[in-house]
């Protein structure tokens, strides 16, 4: 419904093929869910500015994945209310027909009272009544758990089933497990799990728990670290044990994602894209946040995670380039800050891989390349922006015996994002100042041997 305002149009890094509000901040993705064919995408949205505050939930829907449409804003704080001072993350489930969205409501000087509230719509997710109390109005009995929120609720055969992340004081980050008949009525079962506070955080956001092939799987953002982790285990007894343990987006930009079940029985997951830019750069931009192409999660036949970009995306595919036999350099014929590109090689000894929004001078380029000695990606941003250089970005990744590396990147001006052989992803930001940063290049050292580059020129998802 709304569109965005003309003065974004001519915004060189407001991404055109990633999701996006027409204006202001948005943050998490929230409550996906696919009712009746179509997406429906909520997420978490300030009104008010390219700042975070004032949590609304912002809405959108798609038929295909890829093109939105922008609907009325779902849930507005309520004066008085459980939400006054936010609605913040939560998820959406279907009734029994009925659409229904289970959040955290928050008030308090500084958000320090969370509690969980729930939404339904009579009208086909288009306005959302409240119920007028909380579902769950604090963390369990005798916890004193800092931080409560983000409810991440399922279907069991016996009853709906919820997860809170939390933080038990001394012990470490946690999700609590709750079990319902009816969604408005939760007995506290116990803690689902109890992280290592070393290596995860001490306190879990955004809990997504959910059944892939013959285990369960457990992604939360655990706070200091602000990353996102996984853990692929066996859920037994209402008790979770981890056996694998992994990290989405290694010291990248993507936070807080969330998943749903399509109908075609894929596990999808979208992730908040933040910035890497000044909060008053944001600000003077008038927008901030994107989310990213959703991807198909997956079990991999050695339990690890597969993460794959969905196959819909593919319909933007415009132009295309296609190289087999590359040398070294600047490839003349492409030029663009809008593309999907996919670059299969065999590493040798040195550097092999791309470098985009290359200006003519050299003066701006963001190498990505594998280094097989490090045995890392590197996303070389300290070149990227004349006036926004960013750091080096390098993420560990072990190919196995005799594979090749297929670095599958989405380049949509300001957002970078990679998928590295179907197990990694990077995402990214670069914020190149010229106009001219459009160039790509080959990077090939020590004997590399580059079997395919396509490149395609994507449409934008607003056409
Ligand atoms: N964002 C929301 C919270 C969540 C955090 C508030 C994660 O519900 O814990 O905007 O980014």
């Amino acid at each position: 419904m709304t569109t965005q305002p003309d003065s974004l149009a001519n915004d060189s890094q407001r991404p055109t093929y990633h999701f996006l509000p027409p204006a202001n901040w948005m943050n998490d993705p929230n409550g996906v869910i696919q009712w009746q064919g179509r997406y429906h995408l909520f997420y978490q949205y300030n009104p008010n500015g390219a700042f975070w505050g004032t949590m609304h939930w912002g809405h959108a829907v798609s038929s295909d994945l890829v093109h939105w449409q922008h609907l009325p804003v779902a849930l507005t704080p309520t004066p008085d209310g459980p939400d006054a001072m936010g609605c913040f993350s939560g998820c959406a489930v279907n009734h029994d027909g009925v659409p229904t969205l289970i959040y955290t409501g928050v008030t308090g000087k500084n958000h320090e009272i969370q509690v969980q509230c729930l939404a339904t719509s009579d009208d086909g997710l288009m306005t959302w009544q409240k119920l007028d109390k909380p579902i769950i109005p604090a963390p369990p009995d005798g916890l004193d758990a800092p931080g409560f929120r983000d409810p991440y609720v399922w279907r069991e055969a016996d009853s709906w089933y919820a997860v809170v992340g939390s933080s038990i004081p001394d012990l470490g980050g946690t999700v609590f497990l709750y079990r319902s008949p009816d969604l408005i009525e939760w007995e506290y079962l116990n803690p689902l799990l109890v992280g290592d506070p070393g290596r995860d955080g001490t306190m879990w956001e955004c809990p997504n728990f959910f059944a892939l092939g013959d285990k369960h799987v457990l992604i939360m953002s655990p706070l200091p670290l602000r990353q996102v982790h996984y853990m692929i285990g066996t859920y037994a007894n209402h008790r979770f044990t981890p056996e694998i343990v992994g990290k989405l987006d290694t010291r990248g930009i993507l936070y807080a994602p969330l998943t749903t079940l399509d109908e075609q029985g894929r596990r999808l997951m979208w992730g908040w894209l933040t910035e890497e830019r000044s909060v008053e750069a944001q600000i003077a931009a008038g927008w901030s946040g994107a989310q990213s192409v959703p991807r198909v999660l997956s079990l991999l036949p050695d339990g690890k995670l597969g993460i794959e970009p969905v196959p819909e995306i593919q319909v933007l595919r415009e132009q295309c380039y296609h190289f087999t036999d590359l040398g070294v350099g600047v490839l003349e014929s492409i030029r663009g800050d809008a593309l999907e590109i996919i670059f299969e090689f065999e590493p040798g000894v040195e550097k092999c891989g791309l470098m985009l929004r290359r200006s003519p001078n050299g003066e701006e380029q963001t190498p990505i390349y594998y280094d097989p000695q490090k045995r890392q990606v590197v996303v070389d941003r300290r070149q990227s922006s004349a006036d926004t250089p960013l750091d080096l970005l390098e993420v560990p990744f072990d190919l196995r015996e005799g594979e090749s590396l297929k670095l599958h990147i989405f380049l949509d001006r300001s957002v970078v994002e990679i998928f590295v052989n179907g197990r990694a992803t990077i995402a990214s930001r670069i914020y190149p100042s010229r106009a001219d940063s459009l160039g790509i290049g080959v990077i090939a050292e020590g004997g590399a041997q580059i079997k395919t580059l396509d490149v395609w020129e994507m449409a934008s998802i607003w056409t």
